[in-house]
């Protein structure tokens, strides 16, 4: 198999620019775009003409092989990845779980997991309590290990949720390490008080799980953090934006010169809660996640708000559990592995719901399914880009094409698919990963072991506009004032 390849007659397109043109691959790597380039026979050459040639998608939010509500998601790294490949997204960033609050531990038991990966991933890191030993260990992941990033889970009290106190600590400690706090925004006391309020009242399906954890909970925890990261004067990433409620309080920080990235998931802008009612078990439970699908002003808010540029870039929350596993909440809804599917359909949906809908450009599509997660993850233009020198991680296309969406055809392990039954226009016919094609034809070509760990630099804060990183709230006050006791 020739490690050489030339893509001839596309229309290249990058975040900021497209252009007519071919692309010289070789050795992985991307090392000429330009029109009109000839090569020796020993090239593939896949023509292009009439398609686009854009970067591979970047799925800045996934779950695989995590263990979680008593069940592990059934896509592996291996699985959860080929899926993502059949669907144009040639490179994800999974969150790093702590075993019993050990990130080191955690660390080494995705390196393992990681091991039977088919693409190039990242690592996000969660912190789940705080002491010294999490402290010092975030400098470790930070400086010798390439993760750039932790999340902060508001919600999940009893399990993964922290405090206050602890989120302040994190923010902190992000700060002075060059590191990007990221935060699952739901109030969890408030979350635990509304799933016994529904238990209660007899509501005890999926639906319950929806009504227990409203979006004025996700606006207020979104509110919190984004008060506590201006207070410590840290950028902060606010991950699966599912409401209107939480959109606004990112628009009004954005506007006070804040800076707060706000990410949708593809859930969240193409579903409604409406299949939550429905009769069959397992047909409503498939959609639990949280925070919870919206009603449907809310997916059209956060497409309005993508658009213009309030929300920053599209993830999946991928974290797949299959019938038999969402049945262990037949009976309650708290038990209900939370967690839907979406590696293999990101690329198609937001194509269809927002350049089709004419809500963004091609280049804008681009911008927000990979470059500027490239970009937030300091890994551009090595990621994200078509351009001399950049990965050859590249998709082929083709706006006239159809795509499909069912279980049956799918290459998640799950045995359901929360976009079952959709079709729209626009198909990734070719996926480059690595300098190799992985998908043409309909049929993937995948070797375990084949990805690469992407290894993530901490960040210069002037990227994030913070031009007075050192400054901080504390640090203006005096001296105090020598005050004379006069009056005692
Ligand atoms: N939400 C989910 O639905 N699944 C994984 C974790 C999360 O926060
Ligand atoms: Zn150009
Ligand atoms: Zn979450
Ligand atoms: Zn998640």
């Amino acid at each position: 198999l020739s490690s050489k390849i030339l893509i001839k007659g596309g229309t290249v397109v990058n975040a900021d620019h497209q252009e007519f043109a071919d692309v010289y691959i070789e050795d992985g790597v991307i090392v000429d775009v330009r029109p009109n380039i000839k090569v020796s026979d020993e090239f593939r050459v896949v023509d292009a003409t009439g398609k686009f040639v854009m970067p591979g998608g970047i799925d800045p939010h996934t779950h695989l092989a995590m263990e979680f509500m008593g069940a592990e998601t059934i896509d592996s790294f291996f699985s959860g990845q080929a899926a993502a490949l059949a669907g144009g997204t040639t490179m994800h960033i999974d969150f790093v779980i702590p075993v019993r609050g050990s990130l080191s531990k955690g660390y080494e038991a995705y390196v393992e997991k990681a091991k039977l990966s088919c693409m190039d991933y990242g690592f996000h890191m969660a912190i789940t309590k705080w002491d010294d030993t999490v402290s010092k260990e975030m400098e470790i992941m930070v400086k010798e290990k390439g993760i750039n990033s932790f999340k902060f889970f508001m919600a999940y009290k009893g399990a993964l949720m922290i405090n206050d106190e602890l989120l302040l600590e994190g923010l902190k400690k992000c700060k002075s390490l060059g590191a990007l706090a990221m935060v699952h925004a739901e109030n969890g006391d408030a979350v635990f008080e509304g799933q016994k309020r529904m238990i209660e009242l007899g509501i005890t399906g999926p639906e319950g799980h929806a009504l227990s954890r409203p979006p004025v909970l996700e606006g207020e925890a979104t509110a919190r953090a984004i008060r506590l990261a201006a207070f410590v004067n840290t950028p902060l990433y606010v991950v699966h934006v599912m409401s209107i409620d939480a959109m606004e309080e990112i628009a009004r920080a954005q506007k006070s010169g804040q800076k707060v990235i706000g990410e949708p998931v593809v859930s969240g802008l193409v579903l409604d809660d409406s299949t939550l009612w429905d009769p069959d078990f397992i047909t409503a439970a498939k959609f639990v996640m949280s925070p919870p699908i919206r009603a449907s002003g809310h997916g059209k808010a956060l497409q309005a708000a993508l658009s213009t540029g309030i929300l920053k870039l599209v993830g999946t929350d991928h974290c797949t559990f299959n019938s038999t596993q969402k049945s262990i909440g037949i009976d309650d809804f708290r038990k209900i592995p939370n967690g839907v599917n979406g590696l293999e359909e990101r690329m198609h949906l937001v194509w269809d719901t927002m350049v089709e809908s004419g809500q963004l450009s091609v280049t804008d599509f681009v911008r927000v399914t990979s470059t500027e997660c490239a970009k937030l993850f300091n890994i551009y233009p090595r990621k994200g880009a078509i351009r001399a020198g950049s990965d050859a991680d590249i998709i082929i296309f083709n706006p006239n094409s159809t795509f499909h969406i069912s279980a049956k055809s799918h290459h998640s392990k799950s045995d359901t698919n929360v976009y079952e039954g959709r079709s729209g226009k626009g198909k990734v016919e070719v996926t480059i990963a690595g300098g190799k094609i992985v998908w043409e034809n309909e049929e993937l070509k995948v070797v375990p072991g084949s990805g690469k760990y992407i290894s993530m630099p901490p960040f210069n804060y002037l990227y994030h506009g913070i031009d007075k990183a050192d400054e901080n709230y504390f640090a203006s006050f005096k001296a105090p004032v020598n005050r004379i006791k006069s009056s005692l």
